[in-house]
């Protein structure tokens, strides 16, 4: 069997962050959560560049500018969409998961989905640094392999290659 090398290294890299302002106390720490994991794994801060957005509805448009634009390895995606009694919760995880899918397949570049999808602001809080660990570092990690391994998926990998 041959594997394609998978790398989590991220020193060089050239990250696109969008984060919605939207319950914006776990956005912030989303938002920290995802930096401190590209700081640990090598990357400058100068390479890392954040959008602010009004709502997690809005982040396929600006992932895709930032995606189109030639300048980003990865894009990251963070924000949260928590339940209330309406219907509306459901079209605004709809559109910003489709929309994100979208923009990875449509622009191949790696786009990383750290939003959350939860009944209450506790368990988004949890996922946000707390109990459940930080979905925002997750993105960062996701984004950083996806942007080591994509770009070599369009050669065969070499038989004897790291794994
Ligand atoms: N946007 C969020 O990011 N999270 C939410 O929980 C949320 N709720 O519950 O309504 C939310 N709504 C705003 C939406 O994303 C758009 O910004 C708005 O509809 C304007 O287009």
């Amino acid at each position: 069997m041959i594997s394609y090398p998978a790398s989590r290294e991220a020193g060089g890299l050239r990250v696109g962050i969008v984060v919605s302002r939207f319950n914006h106390l776990v956005s912030w720490r989303l938002l920290e959560g995802c930096e401190t994991e590209f700081a640990r794994r090598g990357a400058a801060a100068d390479d890392l560049h954040v959008a602010w957005v009004p709502g997690a509805f809005e982040i396929p448009l600006a992932a895709h500018a930032l995606a189109r634009s030639g300048r980003y390895d990865a894009i990251v995606t963070l924000g949260s969409v928590i339940r209330g009694g309406t219907p509306h919760f459901d079209f605004v995880c709809r559109g910003v998961t489709d929309g994100v899918s979208r923009v990875m397949i449509d622009t191949g570049v790696p786009v990383a989905f750290g939003v959350l999808t939860t009944d209450d602001v506790e368990q988004a809080l949890a996922r946000a640094g707390g109990s459940e660990g930080n979905k925002g570092a997750d993105a960062a990690l996701a984004a950083i392999e996806m942007a080591r391994l994509a770009p070599r998926l369009g050669d065969p990998p070499a038989a004897g290659a790291e794994r």
